[in-house]
């Protein structure tokens, strides 16, 4: 079935970082209202927004401590009706985050719940007592290093937080916690939302008893989390989510969900199932993860990898669910530096990568300042660092003996920040994202790398990303159109077909900066091709691509 969501393009705003507007150095609501017209100059349909609810910010608004109130430092309930409102205006349909594993030890719930044992608030989180050696209840770690619980002297017992110690878990089985969570949804959906984007949804459910993990499960990291991620009945709650507070809305979800493969994605987006319309599976993004699925390490990711994962995605919810497709978010590295190159072919390989996105079934999601290439950050010590995953990170391995400069390395290549620094407006101070300091510092580059300087480069990344949406938004092959590989051996290019009732059409990636041979079935030639869009001012040959370039052709 055809629909708004599956034509849509989402641009992911993270809104600190996005445009200051009344110069505290912090992005905010009124910022994102001044730049409206942008998003509707890019071409985008759906605007997805980092949390923005109230916070004491341990991991930048994920540790929420009041779902129906706005952070401070981003202004007020009515700013937020305007953004809405302008973008309404515009024909650009809003996403909210929905954090609901956990909230912010801060929050009104867990304030109540630590105070006693009998408090009618205790059940809304995870609480055990000592294990019988007076340690931890179970070898749980959290995803922010660390043992997963934290010791409370007040009550004498122990609460879970998967992420960070001001991120304590909620209790699902508390249907009381359930409800209050439904009908919290259904504020924000009476003010006229289009959807929720659902933070780590997959983890809500923990193995009852909360048993450890085998030292067998501990060797990967897969198989470590299974006693809290995709747990037992994380299908019944999100069916009666989608009953008690979806149902009725024309709205979209999408759930992120890590260590999920397609045939877990299946039961969580298959279309007869009512939980969820598309999930972010990390599987792509995971790519240079080493053996072990940590995350700390880097192995130099293989473009046969990718285009597996791809074949695999796109074959496996084919006509059963919805992909979403995307790049990086706020938790990644930037794109370009990493599946491109960030030096002498940046805006061959931007526009490249976005090809990608716009010619694979699936939503694709743009993440601010992908559309004018911008790049990871050259950290050159720890205090440049803000993210608290990459702050602990460094702690731990620095802890366990790693070297330093090491572990450094890593993190200019892997942090979180990299995709936090300021969008690069233009060439005057702070990128004109502030004309205060900013909470990040701009990437040095802003001189080089910012929109301004875009509009009017002839070979602008910023106008190419305007091209490739809007063919993308009438073109419906490439949107539900079948996917077939060619040339599958070809070390340094990925080709593909998309196929539909109105035409068939041919894309050519070359992921290299090498030019690239494509080998081709001797039958497409006997057919016209009509080149669509190209990276490149003209074609060199058919079957001959220059570094990072980028065709999509009709073939009739
Ligand atoms: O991320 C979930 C998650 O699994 C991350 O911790 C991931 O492992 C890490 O960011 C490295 O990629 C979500 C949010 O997207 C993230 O920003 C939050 O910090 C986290 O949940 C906790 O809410
Ligand atoms: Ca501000």
């Amino acid at each position: 079935m055809k629909n708004w969501w599956k034509e849509g393009i989402v641009y992911q705003i993270y809104p600190r970082s996005f445009n200051d507007s009344n110069n505290d150095g912090i992005g905010d609501l009124q910022g994102i209202v001044e730049k409206l017209d942008y998003l509707e100059e890019l071409g985008i349909t759906i605007l997805w927004l980092n949390p923005v609810y109230a916070s004491p910010n341990d991991d930048n608004g994920y540790d929420i401590s009041d779902y129906q109130d706005i952070m401070a430092e981003f202004g007020t309930m009515k700013d937020w009706e305007v953004l809405l409102h302008g973008l309404h205006q515009r024909g650009i349909r809003l996403i909210m985050d929905l954090v609901v594993n956990h909230t912010s030890d801060e929050h009104a719930w867990f304030i109540e719940s630590r105070k006693s044992k009998s408090n009618p608030y205790r059940d809304y989180y995870m609480w055990a007592p000592p294990a019988g050696d007076g340690g931890y209840p179970n070898n749980w770690q959290s995803f922010f290093q660390g043992p997963a619980w934290e010791y409370d002297e007040n009550t004498g017992e122990y609460y879970l937080h998967l992420f960070s110690k001001k991120q304590p878990d909620l209790n699902w089985e508390n249907p009381k916690l359930r409800d209050e969570i439904y009908s919290m949804m259904r504020f924000w959906l009476d003010k006229g939302i289009d959807g929720f984007r659902m933070d780590v949804i997959n983890m809500i459910s923990k193995t009852p008893g909360l048993p450890s993990a085998t030292p067998e499960e501990q060797r990967h990291k897969s198989t470590a989390v299974r006693h809290y991620v995709n747990g037992p009945k994380v299908h019944e709650y999100l069916q009666e989510m989608h009953k008690q507070a979806l149902a009725g809305y024309d709205v979209m979800t999408v759930g992120e969900c890590p260590f999920v493969d397609t045939e877990l994605a299946k039961l969580y987006v298959g279309k007869d199932r009512k939980e969820l319309d598309m999930i972010f599976q990390m599987e792509i993004v995971n790519i240079d993860f080493d053996p072990t699925g940590e995350r700390f390490s880097v192995e130099p990711w293989k473009l046969q990898d990718l285009k597996e994962l791809t074949e695999k995605w796109q074959k496996g919810l084919h006509g059963v669910g919805w992909n979403s497709l995307f790049w990086m978010n706020h938790d990644q590295p930037r794109s370009v530096s990493r599946f491109g190159n960030d030096i002498q072919y940046r805006r061959e390989a931007a526009k490249m990568l976005v090809t990608y996105l716009m010619t694979l079934e699936g939503t694709p999601y743009i993440y601010q300042g992908e559309e004018i290439g911008m790049t990871n950050y050259p950290f050159q010590s720890i205090e440049e660092f803000k993210d608290i995953d990459s702050v602990n990170v460094y702690n731990a391995a620095v802890d366990q003996g790693k070297d330093p400069e090491a572990v450094l390395k890593m993190l200019c290549y892997r942090s979180r920040d990299n995709a936090r620094t300021p969008m690069q407006w233009d060439d005057t101070e702070n990128a004109g994202f502030s004309q205060a300091t900013p909470w990040m510092p701009v990437n040095p580059n802003y001189k080089e790398v910012n929109l301004a300087l875009e509009r009017e480069h002839e070979n602008s990344i910023f106008r190419y990303f305007q091209e490739v949406i809007r063919l993308r938004k009438n073109t419906p092959a490439l949107v539900y159109g079948s996917f077939e590989t060619l040339d599958r051996g070809n070390p340094g290019s990925f080709t593909f077909i998309r196929k539909y009732k109105e035409g068939k059409y041919l894309i050519m990636l070359n992921f290299t900066g090498n030019r690239n041979e494509v080998s081709l079935p001797k039958e497409l030639f006997e057919h016209k091709w009509e080149l669509f869009i190209s990276n490149y001012p003209s074609v060199v040959h058919k079957t001959l691509l220059s570094p990072f370039e980028a065709r999509v052709y009709r073939i009739y």
